[in-house]
């Protein structure tokens, strides 16, 4: 792994595990199947709890370009009291692969303990995933971090479903800081300041975060999406397993739901090697200078900690997102 990155039609690729004729193949020539179902995501929309970043930097600095926003609605769309949009749910990529692993299993956690997350959901963009899911035995789980523009273009024809994950920038912006320290294939972050300014410039794996949600959030509405917040996750993991049973056609009785819920709890994914990413060789991950699955808190998280240690609650769903109810203002 070297680190290096490729663009493809102007996005940032990791070199190795990334080519440009998978990518292209997989844009024009990939056949999605009606009974597929994505997981798309920006990469890192899990979260993370130290942040290394000066204080109020990421919403100081994005105040003055809030008006202007062309290429900032969708910074607009979530400091505005639509966020979180009414029928939202929950996530972080490799959080709904274990939710989805156990949904199609009727909550028996027998395929999750046995078979690695990347190969119960491959990523189809990589050159080795990509290759996987062709031998996948239908209805398949394929995971995907692409923007909407370089997506299978089929996918548009079809009725497979796509679930996107959303979640706090500034936590997206945290956990992919400490990824990138410990993620062999990707470019080292230098230090925070540096991370800040290519993230905000989308100079890193998969161009721009406000790019990649104004993108998707097109399909908002459209019967085979469904548009979830890792915040909400955390906020209601049982009822969000629920709605998205019911989107996927497939309603849980409460048994299974019990074990859907039990076994995609931050601390059972943390324990399974199967979805804790361990089994990654190091040249993958430095297992010793950190983990893929930390402290499993979002700003939902460190809200309500703040708020029980102050005695109090809130019950405005924007101020436990820790995004503000009246803009980005409030936003920590
Ligand atoms: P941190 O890096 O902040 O620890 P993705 O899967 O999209 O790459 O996101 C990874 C992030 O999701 C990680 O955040 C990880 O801890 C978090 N995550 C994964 N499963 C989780 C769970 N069950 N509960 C809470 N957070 C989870
Ligand atoms: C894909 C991007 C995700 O955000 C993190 C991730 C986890 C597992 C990796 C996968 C990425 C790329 C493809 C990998 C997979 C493990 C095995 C698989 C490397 C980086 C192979 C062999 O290609």
């Amino acid at each position: 792994m070297t680190g290096a990155y490729f663009k493809y039609k102007g996005i940032n690729f990791p070199a190795g595990l990334y080519e440009p004729e998978t990518l292209s193949y997989v844009e024009k020539d990939f056949k999605v199947k009606n009974d597929d179902i994505f997981i798309v995501t920006y990469p890192k929309s899990g979260r993370t709890n130290s942040w290394p970043f000066p204080g109020n930097l990421l919403s100081f600095a994005l105040s003055p370009l809030l008006p202007l926003s062309i290429s900032l609605d969708p910074l607009k769309f979530f400091f505005s009291p639509r966020y979180p949009p009414p029928q939202s749910f929950p996530p972080g990529t490799t959080w709904m692969i274990e939710i989805l692993s156990l949904i199609l299993k009727n909550g028996d956690p027998s395929w999750a303990r046995s078979v690695p997350n990347w190969e119960r959901a491959p990523w189809c963009e990589t050159v080795q995933g990509l290759w996987q899911i062709m031998q996948m035995p239908s209805p398949r789980l394929i995971s995907s971090h692409l923007p909407i523009q370089l997506f299978p273009r089929n996918f548009f024809n079809s009725k497979a479903k796509v679930i996107y994950i959303s979640r706090n920038p500034r936590d997206v912006l945290v956990s992919f800081y400490h990824y990138s320290k410990i993620a062999g294939h990707l470019k080292d972050p230098e230090n925070p300041d540096q991370f800040f300014q290519d993230f905000l410039d989308g100079k890193i794996q998969f161009g721009s975060w406000f790019d990649h949600i104004k993108g998707w959030m097109r399909m908002e509405g459209k019967d085979n999406f469904l548009f979830t917040t890792y915040e909400e996750l955390q906020k209601d993991l049982r009822g969000s397993v629920q709605r998205i049973s019911e989107f996927l056609g497939c309603p849980l009785k409460e048994k299974v739901l019990d074990s859907v819920v039990e076994n995609s709890t931050f601390r059972a994914m943390k324990e399974n090697p199967m979805s804790n990413y361990t089994l990654l060789p190091r040249v993958l991950l430095d297992h010793e200078q950190g983990a893929f699955l930390r402290k499993g808190q979002g700003a939902a998280g460190r809200r309500r900690g703040t708020e029980a240690r102050a005695g109090r609650r809130s019950a405005d769903p924007l101020l436990v997102a820790g995004w503000g109810s009246r803009g980005h203002r409030t936003a920590r």
